[in-house]
């Protein structure tokens, strides 16, 4: 596993050694990001909130993930993610629940998940979908997590990176796979692999999303062309001083 990844998910086990076991009431019937899909008729956007991460430093640390989330709503994204991660990327649940008290749009909780008690408290905070890594996971883990959320009727966007990751992945037969384009061992990113990969893999039975370092329109439509549904920008939102009119531009 990759070192930086492998350091964030050490950390993680400590984070959930001290987290006690709750009886959850599902009380919520989560949103579909999939139904929403369907009804789109032009590239999807999921726009992200992200205050900082390892590779980049600081981004925006001190944005109001609320108002935030409302001008992502304004440019008409169909899902915000929010990096619920604080000692890596600075965010938290709070910034879950403030997002999802926020909008009406699907929320999706972009944390390193490797623990169904994670799930639960995602649940609890108000996550429609939550991220699955599979190069975070073993095969039983994955599949074990992937069922958990469909228990609560949360939809999992399963990530890889690799082609060995994607031939994991598509053994879980998903609804949705996200395909990153950032190397998770070096911080490279380059969005030529979500066109390398689909173009072996983009007859599978799922819908495919393309994550990271998507930042002008050449970039929207590439992705577009390879087969991407959705585009999964953090950064170049966070960064811009008016989000809603560049996910008009990538739409
Ligand atoms: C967003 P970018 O380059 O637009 O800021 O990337 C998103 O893809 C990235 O934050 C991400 C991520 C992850 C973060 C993709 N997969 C897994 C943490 C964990």
């Amino acid at each position: 596993m990759a070192a930086i990844l492998e350091e964030i998910i050490s950390y993680k086990r400590i984070e959930i050694e001290a987290m006690g076991t709750q009886e959850i009431i599902k009380s919520r019937r989560p949103a579909s990001f999939k139904k929403r899909l369907e009804n789109a008729d032009t590239m999807s956007v999921i726009g992200e909130v992200k205050r900082a991460s390892p590779s980049k430093g600081d981004i925006n640390i001190d944005i109001d993930p609320k108002a935030q989330a409302e001008k992502y709503v304004k440019g008409g994204v169909d899902v915000i993610s929010v990096l619920t991660d604080r000692n890596y990327f600075k965010g938290s649940l709070r910034d879950l629940e403030a997002v999802k008290c926020a909008v009406d749009v699907p929320v999706l909780n972009k944390d390193f998940i490797i623990d169904e008690r994670q799930i639960d408290r995602a649940y609890l905070y108000g996550a429609d979908i939550i991220l699955l890594i599979v190069a975070a996971l073993d095969d039983e883990t994955l599949k074990r997590l992937y069922d958990h959320a469909a228990s609560y009727g949360m939809e999992c966007i399963v990530e890889v990176h690799t082609k060995a990751e994607m031939e994991r992945a598509l053994k879980l037969e998903p609804e949705i796979i996200g395909i990153n384009n950032r190397d998770l061992k070096t911080f490279e990113v380059d969005i030529a692999n979500t066109e390398q990969l689909l173009e072996e893999f983009g007859d599978a039975d799922t819908i495919f999303i393309a994550e990271s370092g998507i930042r002008i329109e050449e970039d929207a439509r590439r992705m577009k062309d390879a087969g991407a549904r959705a585009l999964l920008v953090g950064e170049t939102l966070m960064r811009a001083e008016h989000p809603e009119q560049v996910i008009e531009s990538l739409k």
